[in-house]
């Protein structure tokens, strides 16, 4: 009974580790190029934990660090500086992993 105990515990601590992801429709994304810019300047923030770029979709998912937290806006004004257009922006408690899932299913 204790050994079970403790294996809730030990799977139960990786789900808890993302606090909540940024999920957005970004367009103006042509290539895989823009793609990786994206991606690079999103990974580049001391809040990210992980980044999930989908061209074809044109979705962009920026997953927090525990308790970190970057505003809409801010995250507007990034994807507005690298040249491309945010159409759609929301919070969402899933992981980029979650997403990325759900997304390529
Ligand atoms: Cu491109």
């Amino acid at each position: 009974m204790r050994k079970i105990a403790f294996l809730l515990m030990a799977f139960a601590i990786p789900f808890s580790t993302y606090a909540a992801s940024i999920k957005a429709e970004v367009n103006g994304m042509v290539c895989a190029f823009c793609a990786k810019g994206i991606e690079k300047k999103l990974k580049a923030l001391p809040q990210s934990q992980a980044v999930f770029v989908d061209l074809k979709k044109h979705i962009v998912v920026l997953e927090l660090k525990p308790s970190q937290e970057v505003p809409l806006d801010e995250f507007k004004a990034i994807i507005k500086d690298a040249g491309y257009d945010v159409s759609s922006a929301e919070i969402t408690d899933k992981s980029a992993a979650e997403i990325k899932a759900e997304i390529t299913r």
